[in-house]
């Protein structure tokens, strides 16, 4: 795309959002001014570096604005807050296919929709065709259009996208003009669910690397680009937006870009307090706008007088007043978990050997996992009877023989049974190490129903931890009905733990939950769930859900070494 057609583009949008929102005059100024730069003849940036934007019929002060900052910067700062002026709902109606900004209008003003379910509500009942201009075959459209739109996921889950994200910081690294390469964002606070990225690297040039940038192999269409900035699609519909800074100022970019927004607001108000200005150039004195930090993240939040705020914490649930108190917490790290309390073998549904596990284990640096396969009552899954059990607890007593600094934990995932019992009798439970206990069916009882089952099968003497303890699988099953804090209060007194689930899809309780439980005294564990070996590395995913908890080491129980967690399990 030409660098005309790009610029005038951008005007067109102006044009259909000033008549969205009823500015005919304003909307002509633009649409002309589009038509006109689409036609030049000249490379508008040269008619722009020789100042003569004006010069072009139809091209006033403002329109020259705009077309100055989005040749110089790759962004449009009036048309983010033109679009963001606009009832919400009827710019998501834009987004789906063959509605541009006058139908959506029409649609709001005459059939006050304000919503694409709103949209299919009326399309469904026949309210479209009746319009002027529409008929049954444009009505039968829209739903199509409809569908196709709400097809495609809108968040991407955070497992899914951090090799993503080690892959471009990997190529961009590569490139010699890039100092500094880091993903910015809601991955980087490490949300369970993430929306787009927003890579921000340090350079002293720009445009070869945002050269660099949109030639990544995964780019499928290139949405913008300028000499700092560009955005891209990476796959179908994965957006990577990208911001080149100088080094100088690197830190303050990186603090501005990780938000949460929330956050961001809060300490930026902080520092308007105390006589300073915080933006994403650094943080100046307001006096005589002097910049006294800005090169790292960790020089903003000390001049501002606060220990470093870790990213998984940033999102205004009172970490800037604790900050503020000195009483953040010291968050467990990346590197502090010694075991994996959740792991599936070939003996139920796993794809690995007992033999297998343990090796990759050892190779990530693991001092311990336990081996819980599914219990009996879970038929398609090959759960195990009482005496499977006892040959797989046989099997692990003699391959523990063999390994040094290493062991396999005799475990199970044993089925809470809709009455609230187990699934395998205390015979053979009393023979193992761990017991995860969960719930795999019935999952449309009512709370009160669920929290019975759960806290009955808490006051089971040989109950470790409950293993994903609402159920919900991210973007595609609610949590069941369930009363967390009566759970949390049992599992506190009977000394039961409760699991962080890693599989990307669970992260099960999530981080909101996961506070909430140790505030009220409840030991953690974290078990990845792994069916494969691979699975091994999502005991961050698990880690991070702690982190964004305020979990603190001491909260958890596989950051002990063996003898310290077998302690910590009830017995
Ligand atoms: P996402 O992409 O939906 O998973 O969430 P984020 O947090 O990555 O949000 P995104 O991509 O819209 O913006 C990245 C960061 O940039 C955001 O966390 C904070 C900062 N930011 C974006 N827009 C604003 C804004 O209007 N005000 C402030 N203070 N910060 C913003
Ligand atoms: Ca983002
Ligand atoms: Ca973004
Ligand atoms: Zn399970």
């Amino acid at each position: 795309m030409s660098i005309n057609i790009e610029v005038a583009r951008i005007l067109y949008e102006f044009g259909e959002l000033y008549s969205l929102k009823g500015d005919g005059f304003r909307s002509r100024a633009y649409l002309i001014a589009a038509q006109r730069i689409e036609s030049l003849n000249d490379d508008i940036r040269a008619v722009c570096e020789s100042g003569k934007l004006e010069a072009i019929p139809g091209v006033g002060k403002r329109i020259a604005a705009v077309i100055e900052e989005y040749l110089s910067t790759g962004d449009c700062s009036y048309l983010e807050e033109l679009r963001e002026s606009l009832p919400p709902g009827v710019r998501d109606l834009i987004s789906v296919e063959g509605i541009g900004p006058k139908t959506a209008m029409r649609f709001h003003g005459e059939l006050n929709i304000g919503s694409i379910d709103q949209l299919e509500e009326a399309a469904r009942l026949g309210k479209i065709q009746n319009l002027r201009g529409f008929g049954i075959k444009s009505e039968a459209n829209i739903l199509r259009a409809i569908k196709a739109y709400k097809s495609i996921p809108k968040r991407f889950l955070l497992g899914q996208i951090l090799p993503v994200i080690r892959e471009i910081e990997e190529y961009m690294a590569g490139f010699s003009s890039v100092l500094t390469v880091e993903a910015a964002g809601s991955s980087r606070r490490m949300k369970e669910t993430v929306g787009d990225l927003d890579v921000l690297i340090a350079s002293k040039n720009g445009e070869e690397v945002v050269e660099h940038f949109v030639s990544m192999p995964r780019v499928s269409r290139v949405m913008s680009k300028g000499t700092t900035r560009s955005s891209v699609i990476i796959g179908v519909n994965l957006q990577v937006d990208l911001r080149v800074v100088s080094p100088t100022n690197y830190g303050s970019a990186l603090q501005y870009f990780t938000g949460s927004k929330d956050h961001n607001v809060k300490l930026r108000t902080l520092a308007l307090k105390l006589g300073y200005k915080l933006n994403e150039y650094g943080l100046f004195k307001r006096k005589n706008n002097q910049q006294i930090a800005g090169k790292t993240e960790k020089s903003i939040y000390k001049a501002l007088g606060f220990k470093y705020i870790e990213p998984e914490l940033r999102e205004d649930r009172g970490e800037i007043e604790a900050a503020m108190e000195g009483s953040l917490p010291n968050l467990i790290g990346y590197n502090e978990i010694r075991g994996d309390l959740h792991v599936h073998s070939k003996w139920s549904d796993g794809t690995a050997t007992l033999k297998e596990i343990a090796e990759e284990a050892q190779r990530r640096g693991l001092e311990y996992v336990a081996i819980c396969d599914h219990s009996k009552s879970l038929g398609i899954a090959r759960g195990l009877n009482e005496k499977r059990l006892k040959n797989q607890i046989a099997k692990i007593e003699k391959l523990n023989k063999y390994f040094e600094n290493f062991m396999l934990l005799k475990g199970i995932e044993v089925d809470i049974l809709a009455d609230g019992n187990l699934d395998l009798s205390n015979n053979v439970l009393k023979d193992l190490d761990f017991v995860v206990a969960s719930i795999h069916s019935g999952f449309k009882g009512t709370a009160k129903k669920m929290t019975e089952r759960v806290i009955s099968a808490m006051h089971n003497d040989y109950v470790s931890t409950i293993g994903h303890p609402t159920g919900r699988l991210i973007q595609r099953r609610q949590p069941y009905q369930i009363n967390l804090e009566e759970v949390f209060t049992t599992a506190s007194k009977q000394r039961v733990m409760m699991e962080i689930n890693a599989l990307p899809d669970r992260l099960d309780l999530n981080d909101f939950n996961t506070r909430a439980a140790m505030e009220r005294g409840v030991m953690i564990s974290i078990g990845t769930d792994a069916h494969t070996p691979e699975q091994l590395i999502y005991l961050a995913l698990g880690i991070s859900v702690a982190r964004r908890g305020w979990l603190e080491s001491e909260n958890v129980a596989n950051t002990h070494n063996i003898n310290g967690l077998l302690r910590r399990v009830k017995r």
